[in-house]
Parts: structure tokens; C-alpha cells; sequence
């Protein structure tokens, strides 16, 4: 058994900055990683087409100047293997694979009242023993698998978005049958379809898809953000998305109707992100929602030359941006190629798997390989796959059976001295997740470095502010147009899970203004034995 101040579970940015932190308050620090290298979700969701939907000179770490000035982002999204490259530079330039503990897969976390120790147990056999415990396990870490039946039935080969093999797939001279239209789909399907013989898209609901206009990042943009960098991020950090776009700046109920087609256009043209968070109603008013909503189609219209096949692909049941905004590069225009087809497995849905292919109520359909490219089981999924005991043996996972609850979204009442980072109650997924991370590393360093000062044992979240927090959660998401589709954000892509909005939508200035206000005062809403 090894004894830790501090254990750290994941090395994705969360967890190795989480380590780079700690070590710097002199605390003796282990991150314990599942994969065999760092990177997190950018370690395992390694399919065709993979990049972040955040811009890369945003999407990186602000907490070194020499970092951001030196690093060089080809593209302004960054691909899958440029974010992976990335992640192992920071590694290597500040050593800190040497306190990583790869191919180790947390299995059970206990905290022993006593002894005010967590005791953590690992799949290959090596147990851990640390005064505090950091979940860095991120919000998308967990494939989901959806439970098809006859899928063990299958010849040919599966592979689920999440968990890519790491020598890639070739799918020349394939047949492909891919269901999943969310944002691994919507990357992944044109590059398939490239490669494949043919591909068949079983969507069962269209999601709203906006152009990424990806292309290197011109030398002169380049370096006017570097020589702003420090403005910039702080922009970034008081602003709703941790971006530094502007952002809720035009409502569009107040537009007439040319400004309002002129904005839109403007929008989609800039590409990404920012056609959801330039207009400061589109979340809130069911009206402004539906007119921005409309342009999207329109566009859909437009791309896509078989009318019929547009309006599959036009999302009708939700409002706009209610499930997770796509990012793409020619999604839309991927089906006026010859060899692919679109499938709406809402209006005919599947009714098993084959040896072969799958079998709807009304077709049959023959491919040799299948595509998961299904999501996630978001948020919590990797933190109640863990047997993790707080007090008097009670489980996180039968905590938290009706929903999530963790005082900002950073610790849970009766789990001393554990933090989660980027938790449920936190905006997280709802803003630039490694500016998320870091601001979660700094605020949970300045509490433990806090708690070593003051000779305390005990940092846990007190039960009536923990329940006040996720009551404001909740009451503030619906109050938005986020609650009105069945998202990941709900948990409602995984059966049996309560439907509670899990991020924090007040934005993450507001946030992390709470954060050091409560860190100001002293931590209320914490108990500090
Ligand atoms: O997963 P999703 P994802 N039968 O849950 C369908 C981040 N991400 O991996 O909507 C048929 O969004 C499901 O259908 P429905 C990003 O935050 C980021 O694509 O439930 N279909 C849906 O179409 C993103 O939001 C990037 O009706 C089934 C799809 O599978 C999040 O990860 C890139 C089904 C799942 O979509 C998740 O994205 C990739 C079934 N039984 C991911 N079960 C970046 O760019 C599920 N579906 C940073």
C-alpha cells in the first residue's frame, strides 16, 4: 500500500494539471490513469474525424505564458491527434509522467472515518492510500453502449466512437451501417463516407449542425492573440462560455427581420459555437429559439439536393442548441453523395440486430461493419462506475440514485476531503472544458492548501448547502430551453438514469465569482474540522 498526500484519478487536463498544481504546494501526489498515456477523452475517442468544437488557441491551457506563446495550433479546430500531441508535450515539459500510474483502472475508493484516510483500490491489484482524493474522470469518459437486441448476434466488426482502436480502421471497399447522429456521428460520417463502399446513417434524431470553416490559423491571427493572450483569457474568464468570442450581445427578438437573416448569415458564415452564444435570447425565449432554429434548416434545405432526405436531417422535436450545438465539416453535404443513404429509425425504428446488417419494421439493411457512434454516460458515468465509500460505508452511486447532487459541483456531503473536478452543478460541458478544468484545479489546490495551513483533517460539503445548490441548479435550467430535449445533459441517453440537468447554466463568470467568493469568506457551506 502506498501513502499519498494526495490521489488524483485521471490524466486527462483535469488530472495532470490537477498533479502540476499539487506538486507545487509540496503535496506527495499520484494520478492513477486507466489508458496508457495522458489525454483523457482525446486518449480514447481517437475515430475519424475527431477535433474539439472550442477554437484551439481557446481550447488549450492559460496557466503558462510560455506554454501558449511557444505551442504552435496548426488548424483553429484542433484534430484528435494535434489535442493528444499537445497533451503528451505538457506532459513531457513538466515531467509529470513520473508520478502517473498508467494501465490502472480505479476500482473502489473507501474513506475510513478513523483514520481520515481514503483507501483506493485499482484493477490491477495496487492499493493507494491518501489524505485527499481528486476526481479528474471527466464528463465524457464512459462510453454508452445502447442495448440493441441481437447485437452480440453481429458477424462483422463493431466499433463505438469512444473506445476507437488505437492503429485506426480502414473502411475502404466497407459496407458501413453507423447509428448515432450527436457530435461523433456528424464528425465522423463524411470522413466514412470517403473511405467506404457505402455508408447507411440510422438517425433517430436530427441534431442542429453548424459549419466549423475549419483551415490553418492565419499567421497574423496567430499572433494577434498571442500578443493579447493574457487580456484574452481573461476575457475568457468572465465571460458565460469561458471563450473569448463575444458573446450575448444581439437579441434577436429585437432585430427586424433583414437584421435578423444579416446576423444569422453573419453567424454561420464565422462558423461554430458562437451562432448558439452571440444571441443573449436564443436559450431563453421559445419564439427567438424557433427563428434561429428556422435558418438552420433553411440551410439544411439548401445543402442537402434530396428534398426528402433535408427533412429527415431537420431537427424538429427539440429547440435549437438544447442538445450539445455539432460542429462540422461538410456533414450536410455528405448525403448528396451516391454512396450514402439516411435511414429515420424514428419513423421505422430498429427492431434487432442481425448476423448481417439490422432489421427495421419495414427493411432490412446489409453492412459488415457497425458504428457505435452512441455517446456517453455523461457526468456521472465515470464516478458511479467506481465503488467509492464515504462515511460509514455509504455508496456515491445509491447517493446519488435520484440525481446528482455536490455542492458547486465540486464536493458531496458524507465524501470528505474528495473532489470532483468539472462535477454535476458546475458549468463544466457548458464551457471551455480545460479553462472549466483549471479553474477547478486552481479553487480546489487554494482549499487544500488552506485546509494544510489551518492543520485541519476535514474538508466536507455541509448537507443543507449542498441541497440549496442543486436546488438552484435545477431551478435555473428551467428556466432555459435547455430542459426540452431528451439530452445527455439530462441524462436522458441512459436508461434508468434520473432525469436531473446536470451543468451549472448561469454561466461561468457567475460561477467562478461564487467559487472565490466563498473561498473569500472562509468557505461557508463547508465544514472545516
Ligand atoms: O453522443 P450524443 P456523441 N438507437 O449522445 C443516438 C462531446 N463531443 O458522442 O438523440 C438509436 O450526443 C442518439 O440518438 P438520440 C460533445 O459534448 C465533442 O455524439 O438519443 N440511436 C444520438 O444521435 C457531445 O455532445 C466533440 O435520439 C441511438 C447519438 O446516438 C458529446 O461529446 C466530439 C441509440 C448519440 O449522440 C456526446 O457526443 C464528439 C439507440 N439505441 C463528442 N442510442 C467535440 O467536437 C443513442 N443513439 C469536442
Amino acid at each position: 500500500m502506498q501513502d499519498r498526500d494526495v490521489i488524483v484519478v485521471g490524466a486527462g487536463f483535469a488530472g495532470m494539471y490537477m498533479l502540476h498544481t499539487l506538486r507545487r504546494l509540496g503535496l506527495a501526489t499520484t494520478v492513477i490513469e486507466r489508458g496508457s498515456g495522458v489525454g483523457g477523452t482525446w486518449y480514447w475517442n481517437r475515430y475519424p474525424g475527431a477535433r474539439c468544437d472550442v477554437e484551439s488557441m481557446s481550447y488549450s491551457y492559460s496557466f503558462s505564458e510560455e506554454l501558449q506563446q511557444e505551442w504552435v495550433w496548426p488548424h483553429r479546430y484542433a484534430t484528435q491527434p494535434e489535442i493528444l500531441s499537445y497533451a503528451n508535450h505538457v506532459a513531457d515539459r513538466f515531467d509529470l509522467r513520473r508520478d502517473i500510474v498508467f494501465d490502472t483502472a480505479v476500482t473502489a475508493a473507501e474513506y475510513d472515518d478513523s483514520e481520515k484516510r481514503w483507501t483506493i483500490s485499482t484493477g490491477t491489484g495496487q492499493a493507494f492510500r491518501a489524505r485527499y482524493l481528486v476526481m479528474a474522470t471527466g464528463c465524457l469518459s464512459v462510453p454508452k453502449v445502447p442495448d440493441l437486441p441481437g447485437l452480440a448476434n453481429f458477424n462483422g466488426r463493431v466499433l463505438h466512437t469512444a473506445d476507437w482502436p488505437r492503429e485506426g480502421y480502414d473502411f475502404t471497399d466497407q459496407t458501413v451501417g453507423l447509428i448515432g447522429t450527436g457530435s461523433s456521428g456528424i464528425q465522423s460520417i463524411p470522413l466514412i463516407a470517403r473511405q467506404a463502399k457505402h455508408l447507411t446513417v440510422f438517425q433517430r434524431t436530427a441534431n442542429y449542425s453548424i459549419p466549423a470553416w475549419n483551415g490553418p490559423i492565419p499567421e497574423k491571427r496567430e499572433s494577434e492573440i498571442k500578443s493579447n493572450y493574457r487580456a484574452l483569457r481573461q476575457k475568457s474568464r468572465a465571460s458565460y462560455a469561458g471563450d473569448y468570442a463575444d458573446e450575448y450581445y444581439v437579441s434577436i427578438l429585437e432585430l427586424s427581420s433583414e437584421e435578423r437573416t444579416e446576423q444569422f448569415e453573419k453567424r454561420w458564415q464565422e462558423g461554430g459555437f458562437n451562432y448558439q452564444y452571440a444571441f443573449a435570447d436564443a436559450m431563453v425565449s421559445e419564439q427567438a429559439n424557433e427563428l434561429a432554429a428556422e435558418f438552420v434548416r433553411n440551410k439544411i434545405r439548401a445543402i442537402v439536393k434530396d428534398p426528402q432526405a433535408a427533412e429527415i436531417l431537420c431537427p424538429k422535436d427539440h429547440p435549437f442548441g438544447a442538445k450539445r450545438l455539432c460542429v462540422d465539416t461538410q456533414y450536410y453535404e455528405t448525403y448528396n453523395r451516391d454512396n450514402v443513404s439516411l435511414v429515420d429509425i424514428k419513423a421505422d425504428p430498429i427492431i434487432e440486430i442481425t448476423e448481417g446488417g439490422l432489421r427495421t419494421g419495414q427493411a432490412n439493411y446489409h453492412f459488415g461493419v457497425l458504428v457505435l457512434a452512441t455517446g456517453f454516460d455523461a457526468m456521472t458515468g465515470a464516478l458511479t462506475k467506481i465503488d467509492i465509500r464515504g462515511r460509514h460505508g455509504v455508496l456515491l452511486r445509491e447517493r446519488w440514485r435520484d440525481g446528482p447532487r455536490a455542492y458547486l459541483g465540486v464536493a458531496v456531503t458524507e465524501f470528505p476531503n474528495m473532489f470532483v473536478i468539472t462535477g454535476p452543478g458546475s458549468p463544466s460541458v457548458l464551457a471551455n472544458m480545460i479553462l472549466a478544468c483549471e479553474q477547478h484545479v486552481e479553487w480546489i489546490a487554494q482549499l487544500i492548501e488552506h485546509a494544510e495551513e489551518n492543520a485541519l483533517t476535514e474538508v466536507e460539503a455541509d448537507r443543507e448547502a449542498q441541497e440549496q445548490w442543486a436546488r438552484q441548479v435545477t431551478e435555473s435550467a428551467s428556466k432555459t430551453l435547455y430542459v426540452k430535449a431528451n439530452s445527455w445533459y439530462l441524462g436522458a441517453n441512459v436508461p434508468g438514469k434520473a432525469r436531473v440537468f446536470m451543468p451549472y447554466v448561469d454561466g461561468f463568470q457567475v460561477y467562478s465569482r461564487t467559487c472565490d467568493a466563498i473561498a473569500k469568506n472562509g468557505y461557508p457551506g463547508f465544514h472545516l474540522r
